[in-house]
């Protein structure tokens, strides 16, 4: 198993085929709107029995709505969900939520990223920007291996293969460089998670 988690941000055919060629190789998958929008919770039920899936919707409602939403992405096959890090002040603690605490672009997290990182130790793990190693590797320090730091931002924004996984990272999240060409796995062959051994 690599330490990466596959983003499937495609059509369902084509997430299907990737998810059958990379099942063995990958500790993961990642769904998000794309392939909810085109079949519900349809793709989250297949797509889980190939291997552990997050549900990514950067959930970011009252604690009552995402309870709903956590709960219904779970009873079809998910471990978790992302919620965006500036709601963890109203939520209970919960280890099937990841929690958003930096992107990989420019966004007011970049102002706020700090204050939220404790709060993610709270939580099933971290989402950190795999394009800014530095940032994986702050967040790494004030959380110990008390959660999970997944990243994404490898390949078609910038972040080089192992950048985030060096720097502290348990996983690395990966869409496009490897919907494009799946092979490229390889480049993962040598990494290991710094703490978690599983999504
Ligand atoms: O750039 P890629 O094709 O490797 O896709 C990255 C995935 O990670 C994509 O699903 C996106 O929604 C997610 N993600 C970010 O790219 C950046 C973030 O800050 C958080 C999530």
């Amino acid at each position: 198993m690599r330490p990466v988690i596959v983003a499937l941000d495609t059509d369902l055919k084509r997430a299907l085929s990737i998810a059958e060629q990379l099942r063995e190789e990958v500790a993961g998958f990642k769904i998000g709107w794309d392939l909810v929008l085109e079949a519900g919770l349809d793709p989250i039920r297949r797509i889980s029995k190939l291997g552990q899936v997050i549900v990514d919707l950067k959930l970011a409602d009252i604690p009552y709505v995402v309870n709903r939403v956590v709960n219904k992405v779970v009873e079809a096959g998910a471990c978790c969900a992302i919620a965006h890090g500036l709601i963890a002040p109203s939520l209970e603690p919960d280890q099937r939520i990841y929690l958003l605490v930096r992107m990989t672009t420019p966004t007011l997290y970049d102002d706020l990223w700090r204050q939220l990182v404790p709060t993610a130790g709270k939580f099933r793990g971290a989402v950190a920007p795999g394009n800014a190693p530095s940032t994986v590797a702050e967040v790494r320090k004030v959380l110990g291996c008390s959660a999970r730091i997944i990243s994404p931002g490898i390949g078609a924004q910038g972040g080089k293969p192992g950048d985030a996984i060096r720097a502290g990272a348990d996983f690395e999240i990966v869409g496009r460089y490897l919907i494009e060409e799946p092979s490229r796995i390889s480049q993962w062959d040598k990494l290991k998670p710094t703490c978690w051994n599983s999504i």
